[in-house]
């Protein structure tokens, strides 16, 4: 069993892990934790698939997806998100201030406007110039691994065992203009279930909506598998689906249970998992499925 708090997320984030690490030695909730964990990397410029500075869809628009969902299953979400860096905060206040999970595009704008979110030009100089030159071919390909440091999704449990998790992108870069990923839908991008424990994913969304990834892996754990191989199970669902076509695409599940034990698994190589435990904040490089 793993001690108490913990927190770990996707990618190589030790700034956003000690941020959420932060919050939970300090008596703050789980909840808050991935919140504030998350926000770093949102305001983050160098950060090119989140918050600000993410890359642009093929138009040039920065559209941001995030979810948060707590220990009692209520959760919030934003989708195709405009002029807002932090649309973890924004997902936070839909969950807590309305009747709804989801607002997308002008209404979870004017929403967040209403709550006081500054609008602000997300895309910077340097997301601006790597859009221009993709235009030059506007060859769009699901690239594998972007860089090490991509949509962040986070799970921390605090001292009480309460679990909570959060997820935040800019969605795949030169994506079509209006496209979803899986980050801001419940069960595919994320899922907690205080229970049990909790999931989330990154890479190419759209496998991950198709096996309903993170719900999958917590449910898998439910039926007894370790946070591990319930990660690997359910890379297992897309890989092993007659014509994939997995070589050409990147997914990776971090869990963690209500023992507070953690597991990771992608793909392809080069998938990691930042973990702070025990007074440890390190990356932890991911098993994967094509060796
Ligand atoms: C998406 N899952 O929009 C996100 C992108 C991502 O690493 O995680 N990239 O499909």
């Amino acid at each position: 069993n793993g001690s108490l708090p913990l927190v770990i997320a996707t990618w190589h984030v030790e700034n956003a892990t000690a941020k959420a690490m932060e919050v939970l030695q300090s008596g703050g909730s789980s909840l808050d934790a991935v919140e504030q964990g998350c926000m770093v990397e949102e305001a983050n410029e160098k950060g090119q698939s989140v918050g600000k500075g993410g890359l642009p869809d093929r138009d040039g628009n920065v559209t941001l997806d995030a979810c948060i969902m707590d220990k009692y299953g209520n959760c919030g979400s934003v989708v195709f998100l405009k002029d807002i860096k932090h649309a973890v905060s924004v997902a936070r206040k839909v969950m807590e201030d309305t009747p709804h999970v989801m607002l997308a595009g002008d209404g979870a704008k004017q929403f967040a406007i209403s709550k006081g979110f500054e609008v602000e030009n997300l895309l910077t100089e340097a997301s601006k110039k790597a859009w221009e030159e993709w235009k030059v071919k506007s060859e769009y390909k699901p690239i594998i691994n972007i860089e090490n440091h991509d949509t962040i999704g986070m799970l921390a449990i605090d001292k009480n065992g309460d679990i909570s998790g959060a997820c935040t992108t800019s969605g795949l870069a030169y994506k079509m203009a209006g496209r979803v990923g899986d980050s801001p839908i419940i069960g595919s991008g994320l899922f907690v279930d205080n229970e049990i424990g909790a999931c989330v994913a990154t890479g190419l969304g759209e496998e991950v909506v198709k096996t309903v990834g993170s719900f999958l892996v917590v449910e898998l754990m439910r039926q007894g598998k370790s946070p591990q191989q319930a990660c690997e199970e359910a890379i297992g669902r897309i890989v092993n689906k007659p014509n994939s076509n997995y070589k050409d695409f990147q997914v990776g599940y971090i869990a963690v249970n209500k023992q507070g034990e953690t597991g990771s698994y992608s793909i392809h190589q080069w998938f990691s998992m930042t973990k702070f435990q025990d007074g440890k904040n390190e990356q932890i490089q991911s098993d994967f499925y094509n060796k």
